[in-house]
């Protein structure tokens, strides 16, 4: 496992950091949007996690939440309705949008298009919780999932602090590079892409308010949560460049799209 490289210092230098960006189809940013930009969020999340009976209350907002004792999520953890109602409460919550739509953000993601970003385009908030192995995010490409745009980037961000044991995002910098890659798997978002053994993953230690940027075509997965009590929680945020047509279509180059 690489460590990801931090490329907060390039948020200076648009060229330099577009032209990072290209490389290695993703962006290690660290406290961007920052710890204190995504507290009302992190609080939120944690108050509809402990009411759908996932964690137990906690004071300590940067801290990782404890998990409630048997708490488990059923199926692929999509289908499980717990899941869709975390998504129902958080997401239609000014405090979700507010982390997405941060200004440092947004003026990253417009560096990158050289135009303004279209947001909304299939945002998540996520927990991951310890002894549940099966649903670590397999390796995958956004653009399997998303279609469209491949110029889709997604934000994913650390809403409390994420060291490499409590399974953070891990990336695989270049392979945007190979294009769209075959993906197999059953189950709700449980497609992914097969990696060679020898195919070296960057991660980091996150603290809560650091990000992960990636185009829609890194391959990326999470690490797995090793904890023996500890939540992951986190949000993704996906943007494409205001000029390109919203369409569902998946554009892969050995299929000609409608
Ligand atoms: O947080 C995870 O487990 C996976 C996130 C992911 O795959 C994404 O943001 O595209």
């Amino acid at each position: 496992m690489r460590t990801l490289l931090d490329c907060t210092a390039l948020t200076g230098d648009p060229d330099a950091l577009r032209s990072q960006a290209m490389r290695d189809g993703c962006l290690f940013l660290r406290g961007i949007p920052g710890a204190e930009a995504v507290a009302p969020l992190a609080a939120l999340v944690r108050q509809v996690a402990e009411a759908l009976g996932f964690v137990l209350p906690d004071a300590e907002i940067r801290s990782p939440p404890c998990v409630r004792p048997g708490a488990a999520l059923d199926g692929t953890g999509y289908d499980d309705p717990r899941w869709l109602e975390l998504q129902q409460r958080v997401l239609p919550d000014p405090r979700f949008a507010a982390v997405g739509d941060h200004p440092e953000l947004l003026r990253v993601i417009e560096i990158l298009f050289g135009e303004s970003p279209l947001t909304r385009r299939g945002d998540i908030c996520r927990i991951a919780l310890p002894g549940a192995p099966h649903l670590t995010t397999p390796p995958h490409q956004d653009h399997w999932y998303t279609g469209g745009s491949m110029n889709l980037w997604t934000t994913w961000i650390a809403l409390s602090d994420a060291p490499l044991e409590l399974g953070p995002l891990a990336v695989l910098p270049g392979s945007h590079r190979a294009g769209l890659l075959p993906h197999g798997g059953e189950g709700a978002g449980r497609q992914g892409v097969h990696v060679p053994d020898a195919s070296e993953f960057a991660a980091a230690p996150l603290v809560a308010g650091d990000s992960i940027l990636l185009n829609c075509l890194t391959v990326h997965c999470a690490l797995p949560n090793l904890t023996r009590d500890r939540v992951r929680v986190s949000v993704d945020y996906r943007y494409q460049p205001a000029s390109e047509p919203i369409h569902v279509a998946r554009v892969d180059g050995t299929r000609a799209g409608p």
